[in-house]
């Protein structure tokens, strides 16, 4: 699937912000505008990670599960992280994260097989950014290393399986184009919006 669309697949993944981590130019402020505004989209990516664990085929619900309940405990890191840094968890939504929001519940709404394979793109382009940052600069290893560790690679690899294998068994001819096009360009958007945040917040 990154194959088919290469250039959005690089915007995504070696985006300016992801270069800052990784070569320290990414400002304080970038960063902590990004914080917050991911906490706010990994406290909806759990509801819509849960729900999907309720409707997805059996073979599917082992990883999906155990990715529900690291998603409880990653809450619990972004709040680390922010109280480290002195910063407010109530900022106001941004734009880019409430239109990302809006298309985590659009999935919530296309059938399990396919929302499985978008919820793995959603994985897998952050797998692929901050390797691409790592091992960034001190500031930001922390992070780098949280999306760059060897289990969470593996994570992204059973979704990848899940997935494949629960569309082939359940959804004949499925478009997954356009959805993973949205998705990548909801990421793009993402860091997008955190850069532009580089002065004001
Ligand atoms: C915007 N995409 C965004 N935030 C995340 N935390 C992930 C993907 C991976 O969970």
């Amino acid at each position: 699937m990154p194959e088919r669309h290469r250039g959005a697949w690089e915007r995504a993944t070696r985006h300016p912000f992801v270069a800052g981590v990784r070569d320290g130019t990414l400002t304080e402020s970038a960063f902590a505008a990004w914080l917050v505004q991911d906490y706010r989209f990994v406290g909806h990516l759990l509801r819509f990670q849960a729900r999907l664990v309720a409707r997805a085929p059996r073979s599917a619900q082992a990883v999906l599960a155990a990715g529900t309940v690291a998603l409880v405990d990653e809450l619990g890191w972004f709040e680390r992280q922010v109280g480290a840094l002195g910063l407010d968890l109530d900022a106001p939504e941004l734009p880019a994260t409430t239109a990302y929001l809006d298309l985590l519940d659009r999935l919530d709404g296309v059938e399990a097989p396919i929302a499985m394979a978008m919820l793995w793109a959603v994985e897998r382009v952050y797998l692929d950014a901050w390797s691409y940052a790592a091992p960034g600069a001190p500031a930001f290893r922390d992070c780098v290393s949280h999306w760059t560790t060897p289990a969470f690679a593996v994570y992204v690899r059973q979704l990848q399986d899940a997935a494949d294998r629960s569309l082939s068994e359940h959804v004949a001819g499925p478009d997954l184009d356009t959805p993973f096009a949205e998705v990548v360009a909801a990421e793009v958007a993402f860091w997008d919006m955190a850069l532009a945040r580089r002065e004001s917040s």
